[in-house]
């Protein structure tokens, strides 16, 4: 799918519309979701224009994809749920409800979250 650069990320990214930042580097920014779901909610989103998980593995370069990863684990660490515990999701396209039409990930933990849900 076309990436949409009007999206709400690319507009936070642009600085059109405010965050609660928690984390940045040059390929990576992390900020609470607007409507936490948990105690810790955060969403980490690479800078690039990718859609989906799909579109982020094939076309973002390999300092990316780690940076990326190596952000995700640090957030969680700082959020203080390494031992607590935390879930990541993704999600892509329509049954999985994206709303946000550019890759993140959900970090969530700070309570128990009960089994995965389908
Ligand atoms: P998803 O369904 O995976 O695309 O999740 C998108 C998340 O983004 C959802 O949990 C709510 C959050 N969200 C939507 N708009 C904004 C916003 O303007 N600011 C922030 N911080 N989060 C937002």
């Amino acid at each position: 799918m076309a990436y949409d650069p009007d999206n709400i990320f690319a507009r936070i990214l642009r600085g059109e519309i405010p965050c609660r930042k928690v984390y940045e580097d040059r390929h990576v920014l992390a900020f609470h979701d607007i409507r936490p779901q948990a105690p810790t909610h955060v969403l980490v989103i690479p800078k690039g224009p990718y859609t989906s998980f799909a579109d982020f593995s094939e076309q973002a370069t390999p300092e990316e994809i780690l940076d990326f990863i190596r952000a995700a684990g640090l957030i969680a660490r700082q959020a203080g749920v390494e031992d607590s515990g935390y879930r990541l999701i993704a999600n892509h396209g329509p049954d999985s409800h994206q709303e946000v039409p550019h890759f993140h990930l959900h970090i969530l933990g700070g309570r128990p979250l009960g089994p995965m849900l389908v």
